[in-house]
């Protein structure tokens, strides 16, 4: 993996990598840089034989938005090339073939939001800070957050958040399901690890597939989701980690999957 100056990527020995934004006096603001440099990141890490990935920030903030020095110079034309790359990298997270986990130590705002909703699942931090605040700056939220926010919570929140620019500390974001669970702070990365080693410790093979498969029938009619799941289903017969995964359970022994 490539050295960046933006963002830190920890591989791990156990199939858990960590992605950091380390931009900590900008509170983690997304400029060209930090984009360009999470591409990058992203493609390497999409050919990599992981089992989770788990995106936080360094220092107070998770990400306080895209930034909005750099946007403050730019031409619409500018601002099309930026929209597009920062669409081309909330894209490329969500197009991961393994579990994504956005660990939101603190503020999530604007872009910073948009990327945690590109992920699987949202942990909050109890002092971490969300919302889309983009129209009290006389635009719109540009990373998919009028797409992705209510795709997860639902439109009656999501209406309410954009129009309302409002930031919401995270015993709201629990409330109206934008954060499947809040962590003290002290014990946070602790916490959000336990749930990826619970992930990584289940059929690796499977978990990819129940992931595709419930991704791709998100976008489709139940009737053509569910064939969708029974094709995967049957998909697995064949696989190492199956026949090891009812082995050790008639067996009566830990099971040792190969990830194949
Ligand atoms: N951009 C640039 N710098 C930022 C920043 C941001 N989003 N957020 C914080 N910073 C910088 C501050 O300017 C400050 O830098 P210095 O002045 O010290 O050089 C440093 O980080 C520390 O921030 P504060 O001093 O402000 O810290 P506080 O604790 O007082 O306040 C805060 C923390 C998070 C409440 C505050 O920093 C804040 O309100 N930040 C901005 C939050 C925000 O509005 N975020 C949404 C950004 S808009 C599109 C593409 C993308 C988007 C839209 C359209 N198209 C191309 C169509 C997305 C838009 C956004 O994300």
């Amino acid at each position: 993996m490539t050295d960046f100056e933006t963002i830190s990527v920890d591989l791990g020995s156990d199939g858990l990598a960590t992605l950091t934004i380390t931009r900590p006096k900008a509170l983690n603001a997304l400029n060209e840089q930090v984009l360009t440099e999470l591409s990058q990141a992203l493609e390497d890490l999409a050919a990599r034989d992981l089992r989770a990935l788990i995106v936080t920030g360094e220092g107070r903030a998770f990400i306080a938005g895209a930034d909005i020095k750099a946007m403050m110079e730019m031409s619409a034309d500018e601002a099309l090339t930026f929209g597009h790359l920062g669409h081309s990298v909330m894209n490329a997270l969500q197009g991961l073939p393994f579990p994504t986990i956005a660990a939101v130590n603190g503020f999530a705002l604007g872009g910073g939001l948009e990327l945690a909703l590109s992920c699987d699942l949202i942990y909050l931090s109890e002092k971490a800070k969300v919302g889309l605040p983009e129209v009290g700056l006389g635009i719109i939220p540009g990373f998919g957050g009028t797409q992705r926010l209510g795709r997860r919570i639902g439109w009656h929140h999501a209406r309410r958040l954009v129009f309302t620019g409002a930031t919401i500390d995270a015993a709201e974001a629990l409330r109206i399901g934008l954060a499947l669970e809040v962590f003290p702070a002290d014990e946070f990365m602790d916490k959000v690890r336990d749930v990826a080693t619970a992930i990584a410790s289940q059929g690796p093979v499977a978990v990819r597939r129940a992931r595709e498969v419930m991704a791709r029938g998100a976008e489709l009619p139940l009737e053509d989701a569910n064939r969708a799941e029974v094709e995967a289903f049957a998909g697995l017969w064949d696989t190492a980690d199956r026949a090891e995964g009812m082995a050790a359970f008639v067996d009566r022994r830990d099971v040792d999957f190969q990830g194949a």
